[in-house]
């Protein structure tokens, strides 16, 4: 006899592209873990499948429509015609969703829940904007803001189940190994090059993995040909654009991570290893009170001169200034900051995960 089953309830997750990896490595990130972890079926609609290829080798970027990893991904092309109406329609970083399906949902009984996906800050304001409702200004439908963050008055933080887990195993397993392993993942206007020369003069043997694109550009320019280069000490690899989960890999074994944007970022805090984050340029310097507010968080529990080494580094790294003394300050203390980052690691994990927290938001109130 064939057992009842209840179908599974719709959600469609609307990305843009803007540019580099970040808005589309957010949502398939999510749209994997809702539909892995919340057995929930879920539509991706992205408006240029090329920038996910890199991240999701097998997609075909010719196909309007697959299915990969219980996620049905879906081109949204300019001619967009409403099938259906999901029961959560996930709007990310404010991309605009189709008039037709906003018109298509109010027409809805019960109305479906409509949420803004917002980018991930550490900036207290998105604790009072969490959750906040705007009501849409003709038709009977309201938006909810829905903010990633670190504090337990936020959305929270990505992270699939059994990460940190997963990352321990890993770590088990590593053997030991005399040179410093390094990846670069990084904007062309960090100040690469006076890395390059610093890294250079190590007297420890130092591996550092360059990811492709803005991050080899930035060495190459320096350093002309392309690749690899033996500098010393210093061996730089160019490597070529990981699928995202063999980038989590690559985050866990080396000692020292560079990363930007929002989900490299993230990424690299699970890690639990040191890491320097360049932050995405804002108009008018805005980027900085946001890093602030992140290392202001990162470091608070630390005694003075960790706090100090860390701010130090972060800011050169995004500014071009004084890095000589920052990297040389963020080596030396090295271990200590390693130890930190696997407990701030934990810490976040205690809360619960941004996909479980959406999950919880749209529930039916009963
Ligand atoms: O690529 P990013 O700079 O992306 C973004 C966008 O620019 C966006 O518009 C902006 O608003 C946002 O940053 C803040 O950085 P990010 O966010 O780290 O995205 C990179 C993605 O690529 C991330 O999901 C990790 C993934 N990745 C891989 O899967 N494999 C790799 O080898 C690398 C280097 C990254």
């Amino acid at each position: 006899m064939l057992a009842w089953r209840p179908m599974k309830p719709h959600w469609d997750i609307f990305c843009r592209v803007i540019d580099n990896f970040g808005d589309i490595g957010v949502c398939w990130r999510l749209a994997r873990q809702l539909a892995a972890e919340h057995h929930l079926a879920i539509r991706l609609w992205v408006d240029d499948l090329n920038s996910l290829k890199p991240l999701c080798p097998m997609l075909d970027t010719e196909l309007p429509a697959q299915n990969i990893a219980g996620v049905e991904v879906c081109q949204w092309a300019a001619d967009f015609a409403v099938d259906r109406v999901a029961g959560v329609i996930i709007e990310a970083f404010a991309c605009e969703l189709p008039v037709a399906y906003i018109e298509a949902m109010a027409g809805m009984t019960p109305k479906p829940h409509w949420i803004n996906l917002e980018y991930l800050t550490a900036e207290s304001w998105a604790d009072g904007c969490h959750g906040m409702a705007s009501p849409h200004p003709s038709l009977p439908l309201v938006k909810h803001f829905f903010f990633p963050g670190f504090s337990a008055a936020t959305g929270g933080l990505l992270r699939e189940k059994g990460l940190l887990a997963a990352r321990a195993a890993t770590a088990a397993k590593k053997t030991a190994d005399e040179s410093l392993e390094i990846s670069l993942f990084c904007y062309d206007s960090a100040p690469v090059a006076e890395l390059i020369d610093l890294m250079a003069g190590s007297t420890q043997p130092i591996r550092c993995h360059v990811s492709p694109g803005k991050p080899l550009a930035a060495v190459t320019a320096h350093l002309g040909g392309s690749g690899p280069w033996q500098l010393g000490q210093l061996s730089i690899e160019p490597i070529p654009f990981l699928p995202l989960d063999e980038y989590d890999q690559l985050l866990w074994r080396c000692d020292i991570n560079f990363v930007r944007g929002e989900d490299s970022f993230l990424r690299a805090q699970w890690a639990g290893k040191p890491f320097v984050w360049q932050i995405y340029e804002q108009e008018d310097e805005a980027h900085l009170i946001k890093l602030e507010a992140f290392v202001e968080r990162y470091t608070e529990a630390l005694p003075p001169d960790l706090q100090s080494s860390l701010k130090t580094i972060f800011s050169a790294w995004n500014t071009g200034q004084g890095l000589a003394s920052a990297w040389a300050d963020f080596l030396a203390n090295q271990a200590e900051i390693e130890a930190h980052t696997q407990d701030w690691a934990a810490r976040l994990a205690k809360s619960p995960d941004l996909a479980t927290a959406l999950v919880n938001f749209c529930r039916p109130k009963v």
